[in-house]
């Protein structure tokens, strides 16, 4: 049985009311990929963030009658909530209460398939829920929280942090072993150009390695299909050889704490002599997918050359096609599902070749 959950929205004064419903949109994705069942959706205007209950008492009292009177099992905001706020709004609505960071990290756990990107986002999770721990520590102690917030509580607490702390040290030694047996891997094949697809979540990455090399990797209509990077040789009709790696996809928000630790797994991108930045194009949100992708390589400090590559031009018409080509003239457009484009994609990385 899926978990029916409800989406919870705050629009402050400053927030642009467009951005906040795309990014309400996409969490609804996200739910959907996490295989829950969206019933409700919630959205709140204030000023500003109400500091106890986050969407304000009243609010919260609303929401905890949608729960009672739907059933639904999970409350998933889209913005991050101090743990003290997501105690209280979950104590009001009486069922489990989560945000965007954590729906996040939990498709990952759903998805991640090899022992290292299992080891990346339990250590996340872990990170997070530490993080969480920290401050609700913080809370007890505050001298305005009068007798009776300190005692076994606050032990309960140490001895989680304590287990979260070696668990975490754990997973690095493992990590550690994983990413040696990966780097020689990865020496063996040092001499061969090498090209990393990169992208927001679901442009079509998986669909153009599979065109590309017939690696056969999983392709669907959900937000991160992908979590482990697949390289593959591909030899074009040229002769031209070089290694393409498929990645993870990027978000918007992504939790600092996934992008930490898929670090070693985005190491693929930074070592590539080129990225191919594939782009959804027919998406109405192309601009800031592209600028969320250009942020968060920006984050790991990676900056090896681009090809920006407008994929899914058969869902274009002529008009918005011949615009992005004049605004975007260095750029490529092509059809991962149907081949459009893909010899002009083929010449582009194999002149990036003989230039190396
Ligand atoms: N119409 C059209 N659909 C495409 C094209 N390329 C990919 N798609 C569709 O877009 C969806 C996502 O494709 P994927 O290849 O899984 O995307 P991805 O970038 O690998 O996504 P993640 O792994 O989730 O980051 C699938 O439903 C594809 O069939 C294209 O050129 N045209
Ligand atoms: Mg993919």
């Amino acid at each position: 049985m899926s978990e029916k959950a409800i989406l919870v929205s705050l629009v402050t004064g400053r927030a642009n009311p467009y951005e906040a419903e795309e990014s309400l949109e996409e969490l609804g994705r996200l739910a959907h990929t996490a295989g829950a069942q969206v019933i409700d959706i919630v959205v709140q205007r204030r000023q500003r963030p109400d500091p106890a209950y986050f969407i304000g008492k009243g609010k919260v009292e609303e929401l905890a009658k949608g729960v009672a009177d739907s059933g639904a099992t999970l409350v998933v905001f889209d913005h991050p909530l101090s743990p003290s706020q997501a105690f209280k709004i979950k104590e009001a609505a009486g069922c489990r209460v989560i945000d965007r960071s954590e729906l996040i990290m939990g498709i990952f756990a759903l998805h991640a398939r090899t022992a290292e990107a299992r080891i990346q986002v339990e250590m996340a999770q872990l990170q997070y829920r530490f993080s969480r721990l920290v401050g609700a520590g913080l809370q007890m102690s505050d001298p305005g929280g009068g007798i009776g917030t300190r005692g076994p509580g606050e032990k309960q607490l140490e001895l989680d942090r304590r287990k979260i702390k070696d668990r975490i040290s754990a997973l690095k030694k493992e990590l550690k072993k994983v990413e040696v047996q990966r780097q020689t891997q990865r020496k063996s094949r040092s001499q061969i150009f090498k090209v990393a697809l990169v992208g927001y979540t679901n442009a079509g990455k998986s669909t153009l390695m599979n065109l590309m090399s017939k690696a056969g990797v999983k392709v669907e209509d959900r937000l991160f299909a992908t979590l482990d990077a697949t390289t593959r040789q591909v030899v074009l009709a040229s002769g031209h050889k070089f290694l393409l790696t498929d990645t993870v996809g990027f978000i918007r928000r992504l939790p600092h704490q996934l992008v930490a630790s898929f670090k070693a797994t985005l190491e693929e991108v930074a070592e590539a002599d080129l990225m191919l930045h594939l782009v959804d194009t027919p998406h109405r949100a192309r601009q800031e997918e592209m600028d969320a992708v250009h942020a968060v390589l920006k984050d790991l400090k990676i900056d090896q050359p681009e090809i920006l590559v407008f994929n899914k031009i058969d869902k274009l018409d002529a008009k918005t096609l011949s615009e992005l080509k004049w605004s975007h003239p260095k750029a490529l457009f092509i059809s991962a599902l149907e081949g459009q484009g893909r010899r002009e994609l083929e010449q582009a990385i194999a002149e990036r070749m003989t230039e190396n």
